[in-house]
């Protein structure tokens, strides 16, 4: 078992491989300094959690601690890699600082409290909020970094027990526009493809997804095919020179925020050359007179034009994609996060519809996930649906729900949709939302627009509940914190981004008082005494494994069937795909590999959007629309976004992740190899842009937007001209407030409220900034190795 240095070597040695062949196995490991593999007493099966890949692995326990971890090289996501972040990130368990008492405020302060007397807090004034305003009052935002049983659990409380209509995860942030992609055109959520087709593709097209930085195993996967005989050719469309870009055979970098002009310019030349699978598309799908009518209207130069890019450019990516045997895309956070997300979204769907690449090895689609659970908020209806992909505008799904909880079915809220959260930061604001319930998300960092969500959450009059394992931002504005333990300090299930169900075990006890989010939440439910129609407590289960099979019952017959799963098959299997049931007991590789798909108009989890405008389509029109539950062809125009670069603020502002980070850092700045990796905060900017404005590599520079400005120091290069890119991982817990820097650091001080009409998505990668050089302080360098290693790497000839 090598020990693996994930800084210096990101994506470690390569294992190629041709088309077909299984993927080889190459074990990483990372044990503490001054422990060897003979001192580990136990060895404990989990997923990793700091991305959205379920790569398997294996905690190494010795003393009550955890020492280590190894990858599964049983597992069918990772044949046993890992990622950096993995392999160092598990030290941020036994931080000095994690939270180890409940703290309640008091005059002003947080001060230490008993669980008896913050929870009492905490349900007195449920209480006293249910008789003055009604559920109405109450809201709850989580989480997709906490397990299945504790999603479940909480939607069930949340819309069987106390009956509101606000519970949403920070998964809206995330991938509610996967979600949105994926009902608009499937009918229902869950992802298509599988990561197996990477192995038999022969053209992979990522979408706005820098994947060799947030899912590194996988892209380890990539390398090695293109290390391989027949490797595959890859089209990048990002407006940064990513790892992925410098990879690709095609790289576009269009102008942000054009994602869907590009979209149907692609679509337009996939159609004008005949590209298109007319057997396929005349069986399986409905609305294509209306696509082709609509991208008609973009010809490459128009595209181009829009997009900042060549038409030969936009060409020479349309015959890839056209041409392409088995083709393969990937979707993140360049589309989720921009301009019309949703329906650029939906365009990459539409691209492998018409091509007939579903349902086949090498072909498909991957909506992609960001956080270790997302899917699970998702199916469990922790977020805008109701829990097992029920549709809430389908009375019969309703009343199948309140059958299963024995509620009745007025309990459960659905005169309109879950309410999504930027709308649920609307009523704190207007003072109609009194009770906000956050678990293990740290919105004072990671949401839009951070003076204005600083005012929301410090009112007095919203009585703010944090639930996380460390003293965060947002817990600094609480009323009361919660100490959770966190994933190696509990039991339950998770699932990734292709549908991969993961058992991750308790190897570890929680520091001091900590406590499972699952037991947390239960015991606000036998405090808050809720009770089934009956009389009998609810929700009925008492620990993670009753919380899986009850949740196994809610899933059974729904698409995301988890029936044939136990804990017992997930000790002996690592990862299973869902639909899982007793009659497909492995569980399932791809989906609508038949041509069928969960679009029935009785069966659905939703009955779709317009693009444009986000208006919810009734029933009886979508049953109009598609009475057969085929798939479904939507278009959409292309618009300009709200704000765009002026005389003042000339650039166009993106921002996302590096390698070496996970967010708001609370677990990776406490980590120190991932710490001295990427210490600061920087902004990337190209050299003819920094040039102008009189920046070296290393300056000091200030950007700001009409919302505030923040100071990093220049990197130079990596992006297009008239784009700055900066991480958005730097908040204020590691700096120091008596210098009085708070609102200076975060990238989202930038950002601006607004989001996507169809998934509500907020829109962080649109804003126009203006750019300049502050003081005179010598240049800090900033090109540590570790930069270089991961933006400077050299990609193999063969896939040139
Ligand atoms: N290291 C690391 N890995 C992670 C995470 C992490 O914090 N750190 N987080 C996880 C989570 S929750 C998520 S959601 C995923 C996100 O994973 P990704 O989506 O891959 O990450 P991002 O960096 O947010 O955005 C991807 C790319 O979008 C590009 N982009 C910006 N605007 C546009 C645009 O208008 N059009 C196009 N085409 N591209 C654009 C950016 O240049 C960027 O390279 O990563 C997961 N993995
Ligand atoms: N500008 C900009 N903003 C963004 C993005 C972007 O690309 N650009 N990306 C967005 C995306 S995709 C995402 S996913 C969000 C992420 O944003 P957040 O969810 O705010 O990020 P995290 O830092 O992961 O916060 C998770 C919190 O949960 C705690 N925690 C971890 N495990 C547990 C547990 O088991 N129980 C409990 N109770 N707590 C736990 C951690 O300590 C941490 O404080 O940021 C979004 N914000
Ligand atoms: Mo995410």
């Amino acid at each position: 078992m090598a020990q693996r240095d994930g800084i210096r070597d990101p994506w470690g040695a390569r294992t190629p491989y041709g088309p077909g062949d299984p993927w080889p196995v190459r074990v990483d490991s990372h044990l503490a300094e001054g422990v060897g593999p003979e001192d580990v007493e136990r060895w404990v099966r989990s997923a990793a959690v700091l991305h959205s890949n379920g790569d398997g692995l294996d905690l190494a326990v010795a003393g009550g601690r955890i020492v280590g971890v190894r990858g599964c090289a049983d597992d069918r996501v990772n044949h046993g890699r890992l990622d950096p972040k993995d392999l160092f990130g598990w030290q941020a368990n036994s931080a000095r600082d994690r939270l180890t008492t409940p703290l309640v405020r008091r005059h002003g302060e947080l001060v230490e409290a008993s669980w008896a007397e913050a929870m009492d807090l905490v349900v007195r004034r449920s209480r006293e909020l249910l008789e003055e305003q009604g559920p109405g009052a109450l809201g709850f935002y989580t989480s997709g970094q906490l397990f299945a049983e504790e999603y479940y659990t909480l939607a069930a409380v949340a819309r069987g027990g106390i009956g509101t209509n606000h519970l949403d995860g920070n998964t809206r942030l995330c991938t509610a526009t996967a979600a949105a992609a994926l009902k608009e055109t499937f009918g229902c959520d869950g992802q298509p493809a599988s990561y197996t087709d990477v192995d038999h593709a022969d053209v992979i097209a990522l979408f706005g997804h820098n994947v060799a930085e947030t899912q590194t195993v996988l892209w380890s996967r990539m390398l090695d095919r293109l290390a391989g005989r027949q490797p595959p050719k890859l089209l990048c469309v990002d407006p940064r020179e990513t790892p992925v870009a410098r990879a690709a055979t095609v790289h576009l970098a269009p102008l942000p925020g054009t994602n869907v002009a590009l979209m149907n310019g692609l679509l337009h030349e996939i159609i004008e050359h005949g590209w298109v699978d007319r057997d396929y598309v005349d069986r399986h799908t409905v609305g294509f007179d209306e696509l082709a009518a609509t991208v008609a209207d973009y010809p490459p130069e128009r595209v181009a034009d829009i997009c900042g890019l060549d038409a030969a450019q936009v060409r020479e990516a349309a015959q890839l994609l056209g041409t392409a045997e088995r083709l393969l895309c990937t979707v993140l956070q360049g589309f989720y996060q921009s301009h019309q997300a949703a329906a650029a979204a939906v365009q990459v769907n539409n691209l492998v519809l018409l091509r007939g690449m579903l349902g086949r090895p090498g072909a498909g689609v991957l909506q992609m996930n960001g956080q270790p659970t997302a899917e699970n908020t998702r199916e469990c209806g922790a977020d805008g649906d109701l829990t097992g992909f029920r549709n809430w505008a389908n009375d019969e799904h309703v009343a199948e729900l309140a059958k299963l909880w024995n509620v009745d079915v007025s309990r459960i809220p659905h005169y309109g949709p879950p309410t999504h959260l930027m709308q649920m930061l609307r009523y704190a604001e207007n003072g109609s939302l009194r009770f906000l319930w956050v678990s293990a998300t740290n919105p004072a960092v990671s949401l839009p627009d951070l003076h204005r969500i600083r005012s929301i959450l410090s009112q007095d009059r919203l009585f703010l509940v944090v639930q996380d394992a460390f003293r965060t931002e947002t817990a600094e504005l609480a009323d009361v914190v919660l100490p959770a333990a966190i994933w190696g300090e509990k039991t339950g299930t998770f699932t990734n981004a292709d549908r991969t169900v993961h058992l991750s075990e308790k190897a570890v006890e929680p520091p001091g008082q900590a406590r499972a989010d699952l037991d947390i939440f239960l015991d606000y439910a036998r405090r808050m005494d809720l009770r089934d129609a009956d009389g009998a407590p609810f929700p009925p289960w008492t620990d993670a494994e009753s919380a899986f099979e009850a949740w196994k019952r809610a899933s059974a017959g729904r698409p995301c069937d988890y029936s044939g799963l136990s804990y017992r098959k997930l000790r002996e299997v690592s990862g299973v795909q869902w639909p899982c049931t007793p009659e497909h007991p492995d569980g399932t590789e791809r989906l609508y590999s038949d041509g069928k798909f969960f679009a029935d108009p009785d069966y659905c989890e939703s009955y779709g959007r317009d693009l444009v405008t986000g208006a919810p389509a009734e029933p009886g029109e979508y049953r109009a629309m598609n009475p057969d539950g085929k798939a479904m062809f939507k278009a959409a125009g292309y618009f300009a976004p709200h704000e765009t670069p002026d005389a003042d603020h000339p650039f166009f502002l993106i921002n996302g992740r590096t390698i070496h980070h996970f967010h708001t850092r609370t677990k990776t700045g406490r980590t120190p190899q991932l710490d001295a990796a990427a210490p600061e905060v920087w902004l990337e900017v190209s050299e003819k842009d920094a040039a102008a404005a009189g920046l070296t590599e290393g300056d000091l520079a200030e950007v700001s937007t009409p919302r505030g400005a923040v100071r990093a120091h220049v990197r130079l290069g990596g992006i297009r001209p008239g784009v700055l890119f900066m991480p958005f991982h730097y908040g204020y817990w590691d700096v120091d407030h008596a210098a009085g820097k708070d609102g200076d650091r975060a990238a989202n001080e930038l950002t601006y409220t607004d989001w996507d009409p169809v998934s509500k998505q907020p829109l962080f990668k649109v804003a126009a900034a203006a750019l300049r050089k502050i003081g005179d302080e010598p240049p800090v360098p900033l090109r540590a190795a570790a930069h270089a290693t991961v933006h400077e790497e050299l990609v193999p000839e063969s896939s040139r």
